[in-house]
C-alpha cells in the first residue's frame, strides 16, 4: 500500500508537536542497516532445514540478493560475511563483485564454532595447539578485512563448559583476554573489534563471554577500538536491553547490534516481530545519545527457516526503519520537562505518543524521495526477481549458512 498521500497530514501533526520533519527525513535517508550473508541461504533448526526455492547457494548469490534488498530499500548498502562459510580465493574480486551488486562487504565474522577441534572451545580451549589454530583464524579474518576494506571484526565465541568443574573458569578468562589482545594488534587501521556475548548455547554451564559486562571488561583490556556488540536475542527473559544500550553508549563502548527477535532465547526471528516496543526503546536511547551513537553499526543477525529469505530480510529492514522513525519523532523537549518535573505518566506518555504514531506515510514519503518503491514489500511481491532466482537456482540445500 502506498501511504504517501497521508504524508502531508502527518507532517503537519508532527510539526505542531515541534518536530523538525525535514531533519527527521534526512536522518531516515541516512539510515544504514547491514544484512548478513547467512540470512540469504537456507538454514534451519537442529531438527530440520527446509529448502526455500531460490535461496542463495554461495556468497555470490548472497551478495546479489543483498544488492536487491538494498535496491528496494536504499538503506542496506553493506553485507556481513562469515568465514569460512563465505571463504573465497580472491577477496579483491569478491569486493568488486559486491560493488557490481550495489553493495560493499561489511563486518567480517570469524567462525570458531564448527571445527571438530573446537569441541571444548576455541581461544579458551585447554589445549594450546587448538588455541593457536583459533587465533590464526582470527588473524586470517583481520587480513580479509584488509583485502575487502572492512572496518569491523565481529566476534562471537561459542566457548564455555557444560559441567561444573569441566575446566578452570578463571584460566579460560585469561586465555580469552590473551587471544583478543593479540587479535587487536592485527586490526587494520581505523578498524574496530566488536565483542558479542551470549549467556548460553552451545555451552550450558557457563559461557566464557556470557553478558555485556564481561564483553565490556574484555573490551577495556584490549583497547579503545574494542567495543561491545549487543545481539538482541542473547539475553535472559526480562532483561532491559535499552538500559544496556544507554549505559554502553555513555561509556563510548557500544560498537554495534545484531538485530533479531526472540520469544524464548536467540530464536533468530524477524527483528521487531515479537516486541516492537523493545526495539523502539533501543532506538530511543540511540537517538537520545546523539553523536555518541554516530559509529554504532546496525547489523541484522537472523536466519529465515520457514519463510522467504528475501521477504524476511526486507521485513527486518522495514521494522528497523519503523522503530527508528518512531524514535526520531519523540518530542524530546516535552519529555525532558516532564522528566524534570517528576511527571511519571506524562513522561511515559510522551514516549508512547511517538511509539503509537503510524509512521508509514513518513516512510513512504522518504522512500519516494530516495527513488525506491514507496511500498518495497508490495514491490518485491509483484517483481520478477524472486521468481527468476527460484527458476535459476532451484531448490537445494547447498551453500547455506552452515546449519545443515
Ligand atoms: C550466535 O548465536 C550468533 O549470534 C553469532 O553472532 C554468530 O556469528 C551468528 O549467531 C551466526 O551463527
Ligand atoms: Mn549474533
Amino acid at each position: 500500500m502506498d501511504y504517501t498521500t497521508d504524508y502531508p497530514r502527518l507532517a503537519e501533526r508532527l510539526a505542531a508537536r515541534g518536530i523538525d520533519v525535514d531533519a527527521v527525513k534526512e536522518k531516515l535517508k541516512a539510515q544504514h542497516i547491514e544484512t548478513p550473508s547467512w540470512g540469504y541461504g537456507n538454514s534451519g533448526t537442529r531438527f530440520q532445514v527446509f529448502a526455500w526455492p531460490g535461496a542463495a547457494r554461495n556468497i555470490h548469490e548472497k551478495l546479489a540478493d543483498a544488492g536487491y534488498i538494498h535496491r528496494l530499500t536504499g538503506v542496506a548498502p553493506t553485507v556481513a560475511i562469515h568465514i569460512p562459510w563465505d571463504k573465497v580465493d580472491d577477496y579483491q574480486a569478491l569486493s568488486d563483485y559486491a560493488r557490481e551488486c550495489g553493495v560493499a562487504i561489511g563486518a567480517v565474522n570469524p567462525n570458531l564454532f564448527q571445527e571438530q577441534d573446537y569441541k571444548l572451545g576455541s581461544i579458551t580451549h585447554p589445549n594450546p595447539a587448538v588455541r593457536e589454530e583459533a587465533l590464526a583464524h582470527l588473524i586470517e579474518c583481520c587480513e580479509i578485512m584488509e583485502k575487502t576494506g572492512s572496518k569491523l571484526l565481529s566476534l562471537w565465541f561459542a566457548d564455555g563448559t557444560n559441567y561444573a568443574g569441566q575446566d578452570d573458569i578463571r584460566e579460560r578468562k585469561h586465555r580469552m583476554e590473551e587471544a583478543l589482545k593479540e587479535t587487536y594488534k592485527h586490526l587494520p587501521d581505523g578498524a574496530r573489534m566488536l565483542i558479542e556475548y551470549k549467556f548460553f548455547e552451545p555451552a550450558f554451564y557457563h559461557t566464557d563471554l556470557a553478558d555485556w559486562g564481561m564483553a565490556y571488561a574484555t573490551a577495556l583490556k584490549c583497547g579503545e577500538r574494542a567495543q561491545v556488540l549487543v545481539d538482541t536475542g542473547h539475553h535472559a527473559q526480562g532483561t532491559n536491553i535499552a538500559h544496556i544500550v544507554a549505559f554502553l553508549l555513555d561509556e563510548g563502548r557500544l560498537g554495534g547490534f545484531h538485530f533479531n527477535a526472540r520469544k524464548y532465547a536467540d530464536d533468530d526471528l524477524i527483528v521487531g516481530s515479537t516486541n516492537p516496543l523493545e526495539l523502539f526503546e533501543i532506538f530511543h536511547e540511540l537517538v537520545s545519545a546523539g553523536d555518541r551513537a554516530k559509529d554504532v553499526a546496525y547489523m541484522i543477525d537472523q536466519c529465515f527457516n520457514i519463510e522467504s529469505k528475501l521477504e524476511g530480510m526486507l521485513q527486518s529492514v522495514i521494522n528497523c526503519q519503523t522503530a527508528y522513525a518512531k524514535a526520531l519523532i519523540v518530542d524530546r523537549k516535552t519529555l525532558r520537562e516532564r522528566q524534570q518535573e517528576g511527571d511519571v505518566m506524562g513522561a511515559h506518555r510522551t514516549l508512547l505518543e511517538a511509539f503509537e504514531t503510524d509512521v508509514r506515510p513518513l516512510l513512504a514519503q522518504v522512500r519516494t524521495e530516495m527513488g525506491v518503491p514507496a511500498d518495497p514489500f508490495e514491490y518485491l511481491r509483484s517483481d520478477s526477481y524472486a521468481k527468476r532466482i527460484a527458476e535459476e537456482r532451484g531448490v537445494g540445500l547447498v551453500g547455506a549458512g552452515g546449519f545443515q
